[in-house]
């Protein structure tokens, strides 16, 4: 479909400004400058922006009286079609805004779970963001854009379960019900094909961070794949297995997972727990940054913080600071929950060998290299060892094969009296 002008929503975002020390949740110019990148995403025009500071938001409608009177005549001055809140409403806060303004009024939860209805490609994907809506929706059936005539492009109002949402509450919960049920056997079948990963023994890392941090680039340069990489939030919504050739020679597999952003509406992670699996099953999880972002340590607190939450079982996790090629240079040891941390470009290639190497170390079945000597007597074992292993260099001396040879610990328990040299 081709955006007319007509259909291009003109927007003024608002917000509270409580001051309340809580970078996490209140609404300041960072977490504004992200609403401003959320409806571009959403292929909004921002016509303007208002934030009032004081110390709560009002119960009935958001901002005090003085202020969304400003707002009505602002709304109307601009051509506004669109009313974004940073903060989630009620459904009766909706109500009394549109009451007032007589605009269209949606808040930062709709926005993205809007924008997740645009990205979503497999039936998964589809059937999750549809729940989201249902269920962030239900409450706020009342407020939601009712009485007021779709002007623009309909931000807020999109997705597969459009016309549902203006249905009864019984529907609706009819259709939730449905949809859990499919969503239930498409889970039964992923949780199958993680079954056969872990029987093949392929150790897992999940590729875990906020929006835009480049993920689904680095996932492209390890493997050679062609995973949508945009300059836009939440380019990735369904998880990518693929496979990951590490420098021993094992195989492992690497995840790619949806981004995480701040007031991350609850429903929807809910809803995209089954593919968030993915992350929390992980043997290690690299947390990719965006190291050029000025906000780089809100955002990881951010993602620390839904990590934890996931319940994620990974003991290690690499920090992977991104995008090094256009950032200032790190402090030696960058703050942070992680284990081991790099600094990179999926860009330029820099430090990827480094990420390499951790991720070799850190997943399960590490080989090393030993130098064993064994006997002529014992040709079973030296037949083993050609059978499938990868061997360095192999001399044969007086009292038998000395063999150099990368070994995981089982063969290095199996070989441990013939040892003579590890590394
Ligand atoms: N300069 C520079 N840009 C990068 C680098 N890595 C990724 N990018 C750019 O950053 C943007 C986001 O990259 P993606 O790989 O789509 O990020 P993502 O983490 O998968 O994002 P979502 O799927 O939206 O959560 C793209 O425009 C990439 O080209 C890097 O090392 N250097
Ligand atoms: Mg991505």
């Amino acid at each position: 479909m081709h955006e007319t002008e007509k259909e291009i929503e003109r927007v003024i975002l608002c917000g509270v400004h409580t001051g309340s020390n809580n970078v996490l949740e209140d609404t300041d110019e960072e977490s504004m400058a992200e609403l401003r990148f959320l409806a571009d995403t959403a292929k909004a025009v921002v016509v303007g922006e208002m934030i009032q500071n004081k110390d709560h938001p009002e119960a009935s409608t958001y901002f005090g009286e003085g202020k969304i009177e400003e707002l009505r005549l602002a709304a109307e001055a601009l051509d506004a079609t669109l009313l974004i809140f940073d903060d989630e409403l009620t459904g009766s806060q909706i109500r009394n805004i549109e009451n007032y303004t007589r605009i269209r009024t949606i808040d930062r939860s709709m926005l993205i779970l809007d924008i997740f209805a645009q990205r979503a490609i497999s039936k998964e994907g589809k059937i999750q963001v549809e729940l989201a809506q249902l269920k962030y929706n239900l409450p706020r059936l009342s407020g939601i854009g009712g009485q007021l005539s779709r002007l623009g492009g309909g931000i807020g109002t999109r997705g597969p379960g459009e016309t549902k949402l203006e249905s009864d509450k019984r529907h609706i919960y009819r259709r939730i019900n449905a949809l859990e049920d499919e969503l239930r056997e498409i889970q039964l079948h992923r949780d199958l094909l993680r079954e056969r990963r872990t029987k093949e023994s392929a150790a897992v890392c999940a590729l875990v961070g906020y929006t835009n941090a480049g993920k689904s680039t680095i996932l492209n340069y390890f493997t050679d794949s062609k995973v949508l990489a945009a300059d836009m939030l939440f380019a990735t919504l369904d998880p990518t297995v693929r496979k990951l050739d590490l420098p021993d020679g094992r195989n492992a597999v690497i995840v790619d997972t949806v981004g995480f952003i701040r007031k991350l509406p609850h429903h929807l992670i809910e809803a995209f727990k089954s593919t968030l699996d993915e992350a929390v099953m992980a043997d290690v999880i690299v947390h990719v940054i965006d190291s050029s972002n000025p906000e780089m340590h809100t955002q990881m607190k951010i993602v620390d913080k839904i990590i934890a939450e996931l319940g994620c079982r990974a003991t290690r996790i690499i920090a992977a600071f991104n995008k090094c090629d256009i950032a200032q240079p790190l402090s030696p040891r960058p703050e942070g929950n992680y284990t081991d941390f790099v600094s990179l470009s999926a860009k330029t290639g820099e430090g990827m060998d480094e990420l390499i190497e951790l991720l070799s170390d850190a997943l399960p079945g590490k080989k090393r290299e030993i130098t064993v000597l064994i006997p002529y007597s014992d040709s079973r074992t030296a037949a083993v060892l050609h059978d499938g292993e990868v061997i360095l260099s192999e001399d044969y001396e007086a009292d038998g094969t000395r063999i150099t040879l990368l070994a995981d610990s089982a063969l290095c328990a199996h070989l441990k009296e013939y040892i003579v040299e590890e590394k």
